[in-house]
């Protein structure tokens, strides 16, 4: 039995194939690879035909898998931390434990989290769980932060559906440059089909073949320090991280892989692809799964945005390649390197459990993103309380703006179902489908959501999640408030 020598091996072969094929993809017309009909050809990715370089070469490292731990009884520290992101380089991060990302959270629903935060940074904080339905008290609400040197203890019970959702800081003013130096995980929460478990009833990957990837832009200055600025335009990264990784591969055998992917960025829009084209098998979005299953060549991802995507690559032979890129960007996000290893078994899941469909609004709210500063034209009014809304009530919210878009709208308390976009892209995309918690406005467009707030009553927000514009105040205060 020799299990070690050859992982030793292809590592090494992984590794001189994953630099030549980095370069390839880096030095070839993929920028014009964006047609929507690029990918209908197969479902299955093509082996890259030629390796010939052109161009220098990029030095590739092995995919972070951020560890994954139970929210129960567990502490995380916000704290600066060394971390090594640029080879050889030490860069001061802003970490949960010390790690970047933090730790993927991982639970059941009807499983209790207990959380205790500590806040290690030299300004206020507190972390609030971005998709995650829990009362006032367990949300992160920006008056709840912490000095430094404070703590805060989350106690609540998961009820609602399975999904990948995330938690960040959330204090007034200070979002940006805290998730943008590092404070963001992922948390999964599971249910009685989307078990996670090999076997689960939907037959979805699971194990090594479910990998979270949290994809965010950021920038260095020569020594390894991230370099930032909180401009109410949005800071804008000139390179991507994946799970905190520069310039990642994975190793994927002969398999259906499940990607759950975040937009961790402050600003940046995603315009996910795949190269050589290939479809996103697309299950679900930030409310967890859809009731279908969608094959799509592109996926656009706001910040705050999430995807459950599969990508199927039981025909990518033996050290063959593959990328995933953002099409806007022009960059090469992770490349795929094929161990040639036939997995038995994984395979396109089959019908997917049905939705609820929201319908039959009592009333329409409107809200309009003004400037880079002001929601319904004031700004953030932490103290304040704008509009009150009855639990169980079901309500069509209107987004519009004046301009300074893309806003990607998040609310608290709640997540809702697109309707229409109208003006724009005049359309709602599958990527938009199901439930959600954060919906992409660009300028000169109104997107249309039911929602219903059935959880809790007490004080939510509603924001922008361009968190330079979401720094500047473009947030309301709203309580949810018993019917009458
Ligand atoms: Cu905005």
């Amino acid at each position: 039995m020799s299990l070690i020598h050859p992982q030793v091996d292809r590592r090494g072969f992984v590794r001189e194939i994953a630099a030549v094929g980095g370069a390839v993809l880096a030095g070839t017309a993929l920028g014009s690879c964006g047609r929507a009909d690029d990918a209908h050809h197969s479902h299955t990715l093509p082996v890259e035909p030629d390796l010939a370089v052109r161009g220098g070469t990029v030095a590739r490292v092995p995919l972070n898998i951020p560890q994954t731990i139970a929210p129960s009884g567990v502490t995380l520290r916000a704290a600066p931390s060394p971390v090594e992101i640029l080879t050889g380089k030490t860069t001061t991060a802003w970490t949960y434990n010390g790690l970047l990302p933090g730790p993927t959270l991982s639970a059941r629903r009807g499983d209790r989290v207990t959380i205790s935060y500590v806040n290690g940074l030299a300004e206020e904080s507190i972390t609030h769980w971005h998709g995650m339905l829990p009362d006032h008290a367990n949300d992160g609400h920006p008056r709840q932060a912490v000095g430094p040197g404070g703590s805060y203890s989350y106690d609540f019970t998961i009820d609602q559906r399975a999904a990948l959702n995330w938690y960040h800081p959330h204090p007034h003013m200070l979002t940006g440059g805290q998730v943008y130096r590092g404070l963001a995980g992922g948390f999964i929460v599971r249910d009685s089909f989307d078990t996670g478990a090999v076997g689960n009833p939907l037959g979805l990957p699971a194990g090594a073949y479910e990998v979270p990837l949290i994809i965010r832009d950021a920038s260095f200055d020569s020594g390894g320090s991230l370099q930032f600025s909180n401009k109410s335009s949005g800071f804008f990264g000139n390179m991507p991280l994946v799970n905190g990784t520069a310039n990642p591969f994975l190793d994927v055998d002969r398999a259906v892989y499940r990607f759950r992917v975040l937009n961790g960025c402050n600003a940046r829009i995603w315009r996910l692809a795949l190269s050589p084209a290939a479809p996103f098998i697309l299950i679900g979005t930030d409310g967890g799964l859809l009731d279908r299953t969608y094959s799509l060549s592109e996926i656009s991802l706001g910040p705050g945005e999430r995807v459950d995507i599969l990508v199927d690559f039981r025909s990518l032979g033996a050290g063959a390649t593959a990328m995933l890129r953002c099409l806007n960007a022009g960059w090469d996000l992770l490349q795929f390197v094929g161990t040639g290893l036939a997995v038995l078994g994984t395979g396109l899941p089959g019908t997917l459990p049905p939705i609820d469909r929201l319908s039959a609004p009592v009333l329409t709210r409107r809200f309009t993103f003004d400037g880079m500063t002001r929601l319904n034209g004031k700004v953030y009014d932490m103290g304040a309380v704008e509009f009150q809304v009855p639990l169980g009530q079901v309500e069509r919210w209107i987004f519009v703006t004046n301009g300074n878009g893309p806003h990607p709208v998040h609310v608290h308390g709640a997540s809702f179902q697109v309707q229409q976009r109208t003006g724009g892209r005049a359309r709602v995309f599958d990527w938009e489908r199901g439930w959600k918690d954060t919906v992409v406005v660009n300028d000169k467009e109104t997107v249309e959501v039911l929602v219903q707030f059935v959880a809790h009553t007490g004080l939510y927000v509603i924001h922008c999640h361009q968190l330079g514009h979401e720094d500047g105040g473009m947030m309301a205060n709203f309580e949810v408030v018993a019917p009458t």
